[in-house]
């Protein structure tokens, strides 16, 4: 039995490619934080007692920060298969927090490399490494490969940037079997509630349903490859299982604005959308509302732009080809952005029909601190 190793695993790709290995018979062992709250709730559903017999499910405290804690685990583990998602991922976030990106996705993926060397594993264990479409940043090149320079614009960028290389080098170094997945935008209802496309599908799915008014968004000409993670998590393992280590761009190869996403979302609940004004004062009006279970009225303006979400540096466009991946791995996209958009409108919409329904049975959520 193949055991594999995911940093990341209580994340949305976690989640997804803890599942996918599961179900090809692996011994799935994954790293989370230590956090003040539960953080598992992506893999509740997967979760297995460690009082259970046959266990295939196994988590390790742990933090890509700390290495000492990364050597024990590897060596505990003696993984086959290791896959470094765990990140502090926000783009934004990374202006905020820039040296804590660069220790945790930077060093951090060294830190994996180096315990991999140490403990004379280099033969054994395969390691993926979650790169980045950000790393192209500043268009130089459309659509972008495998071969388009890079030029990233964020601290996140710059720290994914490095853990690019450093797996190029130690698998040139040392012969290991290291590669990077340059994935682009994918997203899921596991997606965290702060990146555009799951802020505007909670958002879309709380205005039908009567419990917000309006969605705040940043950069609406921002435009992305918008793929879905279920498509995503299984080119993660295709690359591991290719005969030789390579780098692989991961994409669906068509593009989408933030406003146009934005509408195809509000268009699931049946209403259209106009867009009026440009920069900070544009704003998204209700021109038709067309399903009668979501009486939103017409002339509501239910998308408006606040500068807050503005980047001190933005990516503009993002495009990619995976021509390589398909040609080498036989990896296509299963899933259309029409698709992730239904999907994920839709289990935002059952999430918040629950406080909908809470909400109207007068529950109160008792306040404790008082
Ligand atoms: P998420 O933000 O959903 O998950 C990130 C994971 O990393 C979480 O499990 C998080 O733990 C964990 N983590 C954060 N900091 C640390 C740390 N210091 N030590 C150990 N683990 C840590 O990201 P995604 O699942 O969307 O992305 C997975 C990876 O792929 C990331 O590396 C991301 O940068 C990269 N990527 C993502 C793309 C996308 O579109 N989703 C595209 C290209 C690359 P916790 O739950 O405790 O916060
Ligand atoms: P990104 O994803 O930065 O591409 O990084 P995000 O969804 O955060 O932003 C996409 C684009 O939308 C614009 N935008 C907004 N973004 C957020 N978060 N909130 C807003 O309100 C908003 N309004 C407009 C942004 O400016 C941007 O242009 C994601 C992460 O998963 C990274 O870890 C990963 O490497 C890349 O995708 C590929």
């Amino acid at each position: 039995m193949k055991k594999a190793l995911i940093t990341g695993i209580t994340g949305q790709d976690g989640a997804y490619l803890a599942r996918f290995l599961l179900k090809k018979g692996y011994e799935v062992h994954g790293i989370k934080r230590r956090s003040s709250l539960i953080n598992t709730e992506r893999i509740d559903d997967i979760y297995q007692d460690p009082h259970e017999k046959n266990l295939k499910l196994y988590l390790h405290y742990g933090d890509l920060a700390d290495s000492t804690n990364v050597i024990r685990i590897i060596q505990q583990v003696q993984p086959d298969e290791i896959y470094n998602l765990g990140a502090m991922s926000h783009v934004k976030v990374s202006f905020d927090e820039p040296e804590y990106s660069a220790d945790v996705d930077a060093l951090g993926t060294l830190r994996i490399l180096e315990a991999v060397r140490i403990l004379g594993l280099t033969e054994k264990t395969k390691i993926y490494q979650a790169s980045t479409s950000e790393l192209y940043g500043k268009v130089q090149e459309i659509p972008q490969n495998e071969k388009t320079p890079f030029y990233p614009r964020s601290p996140y960028a710059v720290a994914k940037l490095y853990a690019y290389w450093i797996t190029v080098n130690y698998r040139e170094a040392y012969n290991m079997f290291a590669c990077n997945g340059i994935l682009f935008n994918h997203e899921s209802p596991l997606r965290g509630e702060t990146f555009v496309t799951r802020k505007i599908t909670r958002g879309v799915a709380r205005i039908a349903l009567g419990l917000q008014d309006k969605i705040y968004l940043g950069n609406l000409d921002a435009k992305r490859d918008w793929g879905h993670a279920k498509d995503y998590v299984e080119a993660m393992y295709m690359i591991l299982q290719h005969h030789t280590p390579e780098d692989f761009v991961i994409a669906t190869g068509k593009t989408t604005s933030v406003r146009d996403f934005a509408r195809m979302a509000f268009e699931e609940v049946g209403v259209i959308l106009e867009f009026k004004g440009t920069g900070v004062d544009e704003v998204g009006i209700v021109a038709e509302s067309r399903n009668p279970e979501f009486p939103i009225a017409i002339g509501s303006e239910v998308v408006a732009v606040d500068k807050r979400y503005f980047r001190p540096t933005e990516v503009d466009l993002l495009i990619g080809d995976a021509s390589k991946a398909e040609k080498l791995l036989g990896w296509k996209p299963k899933h259309t952005l029409q698709d992730l958009v239904k999907d994920m409108v839709q289990a935002d919409l059952e999430l918040f029909r629950k406080d909908l329904a809470i909400k109207q049975q007068g529950y109160e959520v008792k306040n404790y601190y008082e």
